[in-house]
């Protein structure tokens, strides 16, 4: 019965905001952060994912997120992120927003999309700045923590706890909400995200005021499940990997008619 009504609106819908958390990279066999098995297991979150903890213990830090760079190029992006993709080439607006650092999105074709929490593939340097792509002799961190010329350290570009997200990625956000008419039957996709990260940052609350239905996927329920008009229990991947190509061949069949 969900399925079908996720079939319904993904049909009528000309506007698709896609939401997404780690839970869209498990079945490429990247671990979610929390719960059992999950990254942080046997990481204390205060020191590797903040700039007290990078700068009491770097080598710690670096060694996390190099283990993680390094596992990069032996996963794959699973149906989840080959349906978004597609998504942005079948509907007049659609918007990727994850808050994953991996490059699976990308590798599967989004291009119409904003990487919150940043990026595994880049670096920043403490000292000027500069943002640049992780280069293989880098992830060898107990050698030598990798530098910026200028002399500082590098460290990982993504946003830490206590960090800000880069404001023209909120403001991308919020013109694709203000975009949205009531005609277009806009659509929120929450993916595979616990909402642990300060409430998912509003995005079902925005989205709702701009008139968005909100569909959750995800096998279990989370803090912003009580806001989604329809649940889906379910992994992401294998559930739009089934459902996609009939909400295709119905979006080409209304293209056809119109
Ligand atoms: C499946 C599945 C399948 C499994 N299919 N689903 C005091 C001081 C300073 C800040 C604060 C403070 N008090 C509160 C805050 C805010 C703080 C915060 O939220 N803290 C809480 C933890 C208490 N937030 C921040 O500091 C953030 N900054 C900020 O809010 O700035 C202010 C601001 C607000 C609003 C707008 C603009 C600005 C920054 C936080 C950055 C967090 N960064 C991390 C690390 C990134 C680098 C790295 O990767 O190492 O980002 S933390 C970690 O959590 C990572 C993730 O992106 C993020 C979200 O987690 P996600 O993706 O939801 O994963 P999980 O593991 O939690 O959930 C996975 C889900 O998948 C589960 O539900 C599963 O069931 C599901 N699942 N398999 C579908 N097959
Ligand atoms: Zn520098």
């Amino acid at each position: 019965m969900e399925r079908q009504r996720l079939v319904e609106w993904l049909t009528e819908t000309r506007r698709v905001l896609a939401f997404c958390g780690a839970g869209v990279s498990a079945e490429s066999g990247i671990p979610t952060f929390r719960g059992s098995g999950g990254l942080w297991e046997g990481h204390d979150l205060e020191q590797v994912a903040t700039r007290e903890g990078f700068a009491a213990d770097p080598a710690l830090v670096w060694r996390f997120y190099a283990a993680r760079m390094r596992r990069l190029p032996d996963v794959r992006p699973n149906p989840a992120h080959l349906v978004l993709a597609e998504m942005e080439r079948a509907y007049p607006a659609c918007l990727t927003v994850t808050q994953n650092v991996d490059d699976l999105h990308e590798r599967a074709g989004s291009r119409a999309l904003v990487k919150m929490h940043g990026s595994l593939l880049q670096t920043r340097c403490t000292g000027c700045g500069s943002v640049r792509a992780v280069v293989p002799g880098e992830l060898n961190p107990d050698a030598a923590l990798p530098r910026c010329d200028c002399g500082a350290l590098l460290r990982p570009n993504v946003v830490w706890f206590g960090e800000w997200l880069d404001p023209s990625h909120l403001r991308r956000i919020d013109r694709f909400l203000r975009d949205a008419t009531r005609a277009e039957r806009p659509v929120l996709l929450v993916l595979g995200t616990s909402g642990a990260v300060s409430g998912g940052y509003g995005m079902l609350e925005r989205s709702i005021a701009h008139g968005f239905r909100v569909v959750e996927v995800n096998p279990e329920e989370t803090l912003l499940t009580g806001l989604a008009d329809l649940s889906l229990r379910e992994p992401v991947g294998a559930l739009l990997g089934e459902v996609w190509p009939a909400v295709r061949d119905r979006l080409q069949s209304r293209d056809e008619q119109s």
